[in-house]
Formats: C-alpha cells, structure tokens, sequence
C-alpha cells in the first residue's frame, strides 16, 4: 500500500562492492607478463587475494575460476578480466603506456605489490617442463614473429640434446635477434633515396624525403618488419663535409650508429660515388634503379616501382639470421635464465 502520488519502492538492490575502499591492503602480487612498449594488449598475471583485487577493480562481485569477462577497469579501460584459479588471475587492457602504467599504480593504491617479472613455471603452469615455461614466457616479449615456431620447439629439443657445442652458442646469439631488433643503418651521400627507401618499407611517411641534398638532419629510427624478422631500420642523413655545427653533430651522430649497426648498408645512385664509411658495410645498394643500374653494387634497388625491395628484404633477413639457423633442428639457448643444462 502507498499514499497516491509517492513512487511505488523500489525492489533493493544489493550495492556493489565498495570499491573506494583502499585502506584494506590486498595480498597480491602483480607482474606485466608483455613487453613495456606499446602493443595490442598488455596482460597482467595477478596471484594472491584475487577475487577481492578483481571486485574492486572491476565494480563486479561474483568473480570465479573460468569464465573470461569484458570489464572496466578502474574507470582506466575496458578490456578482459579472468580468474585462472582461486589465487591467479589475468587483466588485459589494452597494450597503451599509458594505460599500463596507471592500472599498475591503481593496483600498487590496493597494496599490490608489483614484481619486474613472475617464474615462469607460476606463471604457466600448463607448461610440461621448466623450459617450455621460459618458452611462453618469452613468446610475448619477442620482437619478431619467426621467434614464435621456434620457441615452442625448444623444450623437446633441449631433452633430446647430449652435445651442445660453440656452433650452438653462436647460432643461439643470431637467433636471440629475433626477441630484440637488430639495429639496421643505411648511410650514403646526400639526396640519393635513403629516406625514400625507408618510408617504402614503413608503408607511410615517416621520413621527410624531397629533392635537396642534406633533407635529414638527425638520424630517423624506425622498427621495420622484413620476412618476419623485426629489425629497428635507421634512416641517417647524407654524409658530407660541413661546418655547420648541428650538421657535425649530426655525423658525429651517425658515426656512433654505424660503429654499433648489427648490418650496415651503404647505397647510392647510378650518378654519385660511394662513400666511405667508418666500417666496412655489409651490404652496397645502389639506389633509384629506375634511372639506372649500378653494375658494382650487391643490389640495385628502386622505392619508385618497387624493384628489387623483395630481394633487399631477403637479404637482409638472411645476412642478420641466416635460413639455415631457422631450419636448424638443434636447440637454442633464448634466455640468459639457468634453465639449460648445458
Ligand atoms: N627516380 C627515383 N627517384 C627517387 C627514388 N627514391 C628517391 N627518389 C627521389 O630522390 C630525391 C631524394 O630522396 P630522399 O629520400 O630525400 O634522399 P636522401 O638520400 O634521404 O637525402 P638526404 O636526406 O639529403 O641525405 C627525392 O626527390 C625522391 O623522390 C627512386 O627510387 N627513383
Ligand atoms: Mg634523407
């Protein structure tokens, strides 16, 4: 029964979990299970008092093992939430800087206390031996996409190997460039289609290129994918005599990069001698094809129509990790963690 005019009540709603309530520290670790640069998504493997950390993160209190939910986070973002038992649990916002950081500092104001990385063998549990443990922990910290068939090889192969050897060390070392971009360095002289190149392999502009010699002026780094390795590709500027002091900076520069370059490209056109480096390159690209082959160059190239790009990718890939170290049926050695028994 009601007076007329006054709102029926309302069926009670249960309130949601207080989720302002910080003063009652949580027992719980956190740690980023992806690397700190930007990507799709990040995952954070959460272990400890979980259910509750979720509950207050995420405004929901009827968290159990299993189900994956879409969710926001704190206000932060929305992404995917899921309880992989009653003490872990994984957050997957998506892959900005930003975002990671400020869910990490939301779950540090909880009394989470955050950890540079968990064991592997906690973190997949699933994993049939320590080494493939350290395998799926590194998958999502690995730079190129050729790491991935690898990786998951590795556990049998570690079993089966008897005999690892000097050659194994050193195939290890090239294959490690496929977790970390090696650092590409084309140099030549100026207004030859360095930047031009680049912005091919990008895909889009992200190096100014027109007619006129000395258009870069500081080095323009930028990650390229080249047949599924990932390589950082430098773009430097046209090297040439000057007293212009940001312009010898600039060299000077440059001089560092090539020095440190896991493969150094020198390139020019059909019209401009070759320069001379700091080092010996490992690659003589002539470039704008188009208008004429350089007969003395390993490659000849054109950003223009495309010409002879599938080979520069090819060889590239080859030169940093060569297809018989990919094909190799031996194990390799892609954690500095003591999980070898070597
Ligand atoms: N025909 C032809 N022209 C090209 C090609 N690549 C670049 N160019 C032209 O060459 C000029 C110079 O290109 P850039 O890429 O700026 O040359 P750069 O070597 O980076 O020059 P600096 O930054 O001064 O060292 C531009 O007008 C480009 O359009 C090519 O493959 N064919
Ligand atoms: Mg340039």
């Amino acid at each position: 029964m009601h007076w007329p005019g006054t709102p029926p009540k309302q069926a009670m709603t249960p309130l949601p979990p207080d989720v302002s309530n910080k003063t009652n520290t949580l027992a719980c670790t956190a740690a980023a299970m992806t690397s700190p640069t930007a990507g799709a998504i990040t995952i954070i493997q959460l272990h400890g008092q979980v259910s509750e950390l979720l509950a207050r993160l995420t405004g929901r209190d009827d968290w159990t093992p299993g189900p994956l939910r879409l969710c926001s986070f704190a206000d932060i973002d929305q992404g995917l939430a899921v309880m992989l038992g009653p003490d872990s649990a994984q957050l997957m916002p998506h892959g900005g800087v930003r975002i990671r950081q400020r869910l990490l500092e939301e779950l540090t104001s909880h009394g989470v206390t955050l950890l540079d990385q968990i064991e592997p063998v906690a973190a997949y549990p699933e994993a049939t031996d320590e080494i493939e443990a350290a395998a799926l922990a590194t998958i999502p910290r690995a730079t190129s996409p050729l790491a991935i068939e690898l990786l998951l090889h590795q556990s049998r192969r570690w079993q089966e190997c008897e005999d690892w050897n000097e050659a194994d060390e050193l195939r290890s070392q090239r294959l490690n460039r496929l977790l970390s971009p090696p650092q590409v360095v084309i140099a030549g002289p100026p207004n030859i289609g360095k930047s031009t190149l680049m912005n091919a392999l990008v895909g889009r502009k992200v190096a100014i290129s027109i007619d006129a010699p000395g258009t870069t002026r500081d080095f323009v780094a930028w990650p390229v994918e080249l047949g599924g390795l990932v390589v950082t590709w430098h773009d430097t500027p046209g090297r040439h005599q000057s007293e212009d002091e940001l312009e010898q900076e600039a060299i000077t520069r440059s001089t560092t990069l090539i020095e440190q370059a896991d493969m150094l490209i020198s390139a020019t056109d059909l019209g401009t001698p070759w320069l001379e480096l700091p080092r010996e390159p490992d690659l003589r690209m002539g470039l704008k094809s188009d208008l004429g082959l350089r007969r003395d160059a390993d490659l000849c190239v054109s950003a223009h129509t495309g010409e002879g790009i599938i080979e520069l990718v090819e060889w590239v890939r080859e030169h940093l990790v060569p297809a018989v170290d990919l094909g190799s049926t031996r194990p390799w050695r892609f954690t500095e963690s003591p999980v070898f028994n070597t």
